[in-house]
């Protein structure tokens, strides 16, 4: 697989390279200079509104995912569940380690010393939401899940030497 994605990139690599040549090396294609500047002026005026437009449609969408808790809870519906979690150095600590799976879920994070990434990884490695565990601030992360089975919680804040060690896991039923 990758490498037939490796030869087709490759094979149209060299016939841009031979087109590219093939146009340079044409005098009868030459264009005027000045009509050059007048089409590249209008393309750049046109791809900037194209771009504006773009950006500007794409915030808008993007309002809908914010990642904090009153618009997941708008998008997710309130919190049927509340698990609390703390992070230290180096372990988690969770108030419940089974969760219903199809209800939104509530996780209160929070540290007792540095900053830790509350990181959660679906059975198959994907990463499915985090948020910081921080000292003396309380962060809520709402999700949930669909899929049953055993997640598990990994750090993604580098919290000195133990860091490797703060791994929890939780089943969801
Ligand atoms: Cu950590």
């Amino acid at each position: 697989m990758q490498v037939g994605v490796g030869v087709a990139f490759l094979l149209l690599t060299i016939a841009w390279t031979v087109i590219l040549w093939w146009v340079a090396t044409r005098a009868s294609l030459a264009i005027p200079y000045e009509r050059v500047t007048v089409v590249v002026g209008r393309i750049r005026r046109l791809g900037t509104l194209v771009v504006v437009v773009i950006l500007g449609i794409a915030f808008v969408f993007s309002l809908w995912f914010l990642p904090y808790p009153s618009s997941r809870a708008a998008r997710l519906g309130d919190p049927a569940v509340t698990v609390d979690v703390t992070g230290r150095m180096w372990a988690w600590q969770l108030s419940q380690t089974t969760i219903p799976r199809g209800q939104t879920v509530e996780f209160v994070v929070r540290s007792l010393d540095v900053n830790h990434g509350f990181g959660i990884f679906a059975p198959d490695g994907r990463i499915v939401t985090q948020v910081q565990a921080m000292p003396r601030y309380t962060n809520r992360l709402l999700y949930r899940f669909e899929e049953p089975g055993v997640y598990t919680i990994r750090c993604l804040e580098f919290c000195a030497t133990g860091h490797h060690l703060m791994i929890a896991q939780f089943t969801v039923e």
